[in-house]
């Protein structure tokens, strides 16, 4: 099983931003303990993070038949981005939606998420550890 692993913007600073919110885990020990669990659980794992809208959708539209399970935190464009949302929808590949702060209690911006309408599952508030927590979802959807 292949799986896609996508950042949006400003999930790069992970650790340096916000700390308070976002944790003190960076973007590159994340990358580590993502490689690292999907070894655990007997998945190819692919990390992309992008700032920018339309490098997501051509990502995103470059996994339509070679990808099995994506797992995607937009960033601030969940808020936003139609464009993401329709490119999930054209893959049709089984998506699921990570927050690493508790989105639906902070400010009423952010409770509006586009993406999760493509998405068979949210995690939210579990800090990075969400991202493990959607990798073993896909991989139970995938093996039936
Ligand atoms: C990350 C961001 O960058 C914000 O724009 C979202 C999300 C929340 C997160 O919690 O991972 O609003």
């Amino acid at each position: 099983m292949n799986i896609l692993v996508i950042n949006g913007p400003n999930l790069n600073m992970l650790g340096i931003r916000e700390p308070n919110i976002y944790g003190r885990t960076t973007y590159a020990v994340l990358c580590a303990l993502i490689e690292d669990h999907a070894e655990k659980i007997g998945v190819d794992v692919e990390l992309y993070q992008s700032n920018h809208e339309g490098d997501l959708v051509d990502h995103i539209q470059k996994a339509y038949n070679r990808i099995d399970g994506i797992v995607i935190n937009p960033g601030a464009y969940t808020h936003t981005s139609v464009a993401i949302l329709d490119a999930l929808k054209a893959v049709s590949i089984p998506a699921v939606e990570v927050h690493v702060s508790e989105v639906d209690k902070r400010e009423e911006f952010r409770q509006i998420s586009y993406v999760r309408l493509a998405c068979f599952a949210t995690i939210t508030g579990h800090g990075v550890n969400g991202y493990l927590e959607a990798m073993d979802l896909l991989r139970e959807r995938n093996a039936g």
